[in-house]
This record gives structure tokens, C-alpha cells and sequence, in this order.
């Protein structure tokens, strides 16, 4: 089956493509940039949204990063893969956990801290959104990390690898996270991994 992946790195395609990545998968990389080109007909027939990322894998069509590396993980096994189904359960929870209590308070956060969309730059003020918006999540984040490597098992799995993307956006705006530490070395371990080096890498070339 051939499996293509839509969306420049430096979107939130950032994380399909880590997942694809840490997957050592054979696929095309379409780079749809989020603004113009995730407009036009050709992708609007992948993505009637208008946004990326998408991806198409033989005859089926997904949107929405989490549900396409759930799917991935599923699909194509270890090392993101969860056999037990009461633990896919708890990725699944993760992963809409880190969509709903994290993404919009580290958007919004990450557009501070870097002076981006007509905001002057703030580092502190970012900080002060970071706290008030995702500081609650953050620390049951931190309290569910003490004294375990990983968010579900024993090993990195999707569960990971969608949170640690969704927090992506907490290290680009490099926001202060040293009152979760166990968030911080999880977070370091998560990006340690070959498949992010690969992904960050492919991030920076797409910002320019
Ligand atoms: N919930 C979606 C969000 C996708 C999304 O909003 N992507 C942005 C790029 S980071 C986009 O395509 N924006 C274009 C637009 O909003 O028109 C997902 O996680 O895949």
C-alpha cells in the first residue's frame, strides 16, 4: 500500500510525520503549506477541512494527527504500536487529553513567546498563559510521569509520541516547564529518539 502524508513539517503535521518516521515507514511526503496550497481543489479533495495534516494509505483517507497515528500505530506495529486494548484505551485518552487541556493554551502561548500573528514578543507573558491555561493538566501530567518512563506501559508508544507532539509547540516557544520536571525528562527522552531528530530536522528546513 502506498501511504502518503500531507502538510509541511513545521504544522501539526509535525506529528504524523514523527509517527511515520519513528515507524521507519516507505512514504511520500506531500509538503501542503497550511496557508494557500491547503486551499486549492487537489487537496481539499484529500482534506475537504483545509488543513493539514492528511493522509492516504491505499484506499483510506484520514484527517485529524491524532486519529492518523492511531491509526499508523495500530496499522504498523513497534515500535508505537499498543497490543493490549485497555492500554490503546488509555493512548486514546492521552491523545484527546493532550488535543483538548494542552493545544490552545500552547498555541496561544507559543504565539507570545514568539512575537508571532501581530503579538510583541514575550517570553514572561507566554509563561503567565502557559500557567493559568494548561498549569492544572501540566501537573497531572507531572504526577502521572513520577516514577514511570512512559505514559502507558513500560516502553515509548503512540501515547507518547502524540502528547510529546502536542507539546512540540512548548519547546519551539521554549515556555518554562522546570515546575513539571518529570514532563521535562520525559519530554527530552521523547525527543531523544532518531524519528523526532529526522522530523525536527525536516521542521527546520520547511521554516527556512
Ligand atoms: N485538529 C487538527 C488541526 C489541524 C490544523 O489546524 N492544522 C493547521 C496547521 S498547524 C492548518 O492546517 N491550518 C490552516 C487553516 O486553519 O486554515 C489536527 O490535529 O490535525
Amino acid at each position: 500500500m502506498a501511504l502518503t502524508i500531507y502538510g509541511i513539517a513545521f504544522s501539526r503535521a509535525f506529528r504524523s510525520l514523527w509517527a511515520a518516521n519513528e515507524l521507519g515507514l516507505d512514504y511520500t511526503h506531500v509538503p501542503t503549506h497550511f496557508m494557500k496550497e491547503s486551499k486549492q481543489p487537489d487537496y481539499l479533495a484529500v482534506n475537504p477541512n483545509g488543513r493539514v495534516p492528511a493522509m492516504v494509505d491505499g484506499d483510506l483517507v484520514l484527517f485529524e494527527s491524532m486519529a492518523i497515528n492511531l491509526y499508523l500505530a495500530r496499522t504498523y506495529g513497534a515500535p508505537l504500536g499498543i497490543d493490549d486494548p485497555v492500554d490503546e484505551a488509555r493512548a486514546v485518552q492521552w491523545s484527546f487529553w493532550g488535543i483538548t487541556e494542552l493545544e490552545s493554551t500552547l498555541l496561544r502561548a507559543m504565539f507570545t513567546a514568539l512575537g508571532l500573528f501581530g503579538e510583541e514578543a514575550d517570553p514572561a507573558k507566554a509563561n503567565e498563559t502557559l500557567n493559568k491555561g494548561a498549569g492544572r493538566a501540566l501537573t497531572v501530567l507531572d504526577r502521572h510521569l513520577d516514577g514511570r518512563g512512559w505514559l502507558v506501559g513500560d516502553s515509548f508508544s503512540v501515547a507518547d509520541l502524540n502528547v510529546a507532539g502536542v507539546m512540540h509547540l512548548a519547546r519551539n516557544a521554549r515556555l518554562d516547564l522546570s515546575q513539571w520536571p518529570n514532563v521535562g525528562g520525559w519530554l527530552d527522552r521523547c525527543y531523544d529518539r532518531p524519528g523526532a531528530k529526522k522530523t525536527l530536522e525536516m521542521a527546520r528546513s520547511a521554516r527556512g
